[in-house]
């Protein structure tokens, strides 16, 4: 059997729980088929220090990373990936800032990556590369003579065709697709735009179903939304810290009724937006005040991107103004921590939760409503309230689909939530939890890693780059 080679930005010991939704799925993949994980180490080291190669077994994963330099880090990290790309493909067109110094450090560190990780390869390995950090990374391999299967999955969402365009040297970006056997998005939507596209933009012709022939090369493309273990989170909600979590949470709510947020601290999110959802429905429901409590956990992310910066200080401005307008001396509307809880505490408070807010303006997919969904009491579900820009709405269509720029409406979806009998409820639970066993993460990984295999090999000879 092949070996499977991972490669991401970040390296997680699969053995050690992480916080991102990346991270989470590619542990549980790795974890289950053995093989290698190369990336980042996270550590910035000195110039001329970053050519040392860190392995580790952890377990069955073998993991290699490599150090970056602060020019390095500062270009291909802060610079191109999360300052021109992600807030482009979230839709962000005036967040991204398209200094012409990034996406020369992001070709650099992309260049590393391939040098340092091709003596590691064997001949039969199968490579998997994830996310926006990396995708000129096969064309990189392959300029240095790597002919192994790889494949491409992005996490976040492809924008349509006209916003991808706004990007400079956004034809060579989607040109170093083509280096790969198979590139595969969250979504319909996300293909459809990869589709229009390479197809206005590149002149490439589809050569059958799902596959499509530019720069003298052909690529196969298709949509795998992500999933979750819904097994082993059941488990964890099941599990002491999980069960304790819950009863504590029952007993501090048992007379409220409790919604939860569950985010990394991003602009993608929508967080302003819901707490201005959240204040709308107070203001317009009175019976809310001093029955309903908000509690929302926003980890911190990429402090040193200056978007992030922003988010935060207006958030923390809307929870303030909210608690001191509706605030009583007995209860809060909000309770926000700018915090990391423990993986395993999130079942829990889920699980004691009657309405889960998952509200981003645009996501790849978002696994918190997937994860809100597995740990539901079967007999006495929650409801979950989601955007219609997560990519998890072209799934989950039996959620409370909002649209989160529609501040009316999503306080009336949210009420609508909250007054939900429970014959509704179930009836919509038990159909999400079909759906979320049916796609899970095994069906994923399985799904992308078969059409990786049975991706047609391509014709040698072609210049890369
Ligand atoms: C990217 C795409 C796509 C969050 N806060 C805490 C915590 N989390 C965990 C959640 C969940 C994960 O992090 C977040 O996953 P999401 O999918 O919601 O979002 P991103 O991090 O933006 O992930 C996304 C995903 O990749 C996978 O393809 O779905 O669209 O943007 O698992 O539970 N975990 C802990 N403490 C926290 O405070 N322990």
């Amino acid at each position: 059997m092949s070996r499977l080679v991972v490669i991401s930005n970040r390296v997680a010991d699969p053995r050690k729980t992480a916080a991102g939704g990346l991270a989470v799925a590619l542990a549980e993949v790795l974890s289950n088929t053995g093989g290698l994980w190369f990336g980042w180490s996270g550590k910035i080291v000195p110039e001329g220090a970053n050519e040392a190669l860190h392995t580790q077994q952890a377990g069955p994963v073998k993991l290699a990373t490599v150090d970056l330099t602060q020019a390095d880090h500062d270009a291909y990290y802060l610079g191109y990936s999360n300052g021109v790309l992600w807030p482009v493909f979230h839709y962000r067109l005036d967040l991204a800032d398209f200094d012409a110094g990034y996406i020369a450090g992001y070709r650099r560190v992309n260049q590393q990556f391939a040098r340092k990780l091709l003596p590691l390869l064997r001949p039969d390995d199968i490579l998997w590369v994830h996310d926006y950090h990396l995708i000129p990374l096969a064309a990189e391999l392959r300029a240095l003579g790597c002919k192994q299967r790889i494949g491409f999955f992005l996490h976040i969402p492809l924008p349509p065709p006209l916003m991808l365009a706004a990007i400079p040297g956004h034809d060579w970006l989607v040109r170093a697709l083509f280096a790969y056997d198979l590139v595969g998005f969250q979504s319909k939507a996300d293909l459809g735009h990869f589709a229009g596209y390479v197809e206005t933009e590149a002149h490439a012709q589809p050569v059958e179903p799902g596959r499509w022939r530019a720069f003298g090369r052909t690529v196969q493309a298709g949509a795998f939304p992500i999933g979750i273990d819904v097994d082993e989170f059941q488990a964890l909600t099941r599990a002491p810290e999980g069960a304790e979590m819950y009863q504590r949470m029952k007993n501090e709510y048992s007379r409220r009724k409790l919604l939860v947020g569950v985010d990394r601290l991003d602009y993608s999110k929508g967080l302003p937006h819901r707490m201005r959802a959240f204040r709308e429905l107070l203001a317009k429901n009175p019976e809310t005040r001093n029955s309903a409590t908000l509690i929302q956990i926003a980890s911190p992310s990429r402090e040193d991107v200056s978007a992030y910066n922003d988010i935060l200080h207006e958030l923390e401005s809307l929870c303030g103004s909210i608690n001191g307008n509706f605030g009583e001396l007995d209860w809060m509307p909000v309770r926000y921590m700018h915090r990391t809880v423990a993986r395993a505490r999130l079942p829990g408070l889920y699980r004691a939760s009657r309405v889960a807010l998952v509200t981003p303006l645009r996501d790849g997919m978002n696994l918190v409503a997937k994860e809100f969904i597995a740990a539901q009491d079967e007999a006495d579900p929650g409801v979950l309230v989601l955007s219609r820009f997560a990519g998890a709405a072209e799934q989950m269509r039996e959620a409370m689909l909002v649209n989160p720029y529609d501040t009316e409406g999503t306080a009336a979806g949210i009420m609508m939530a909250l007054q939900m009998p429970l014959e509704e409820r179930r009836n919509r639970h038990q159909a999400l939890l079909q759906t979320l066993r049916r796609y899970d993460v095994h069906w994923w990984c399985d799904g992308f890693l078969q059409a990786l295999d049975s991706a047609q090999a391509e014709e040698a000879g072609t210049s890369w780059l």
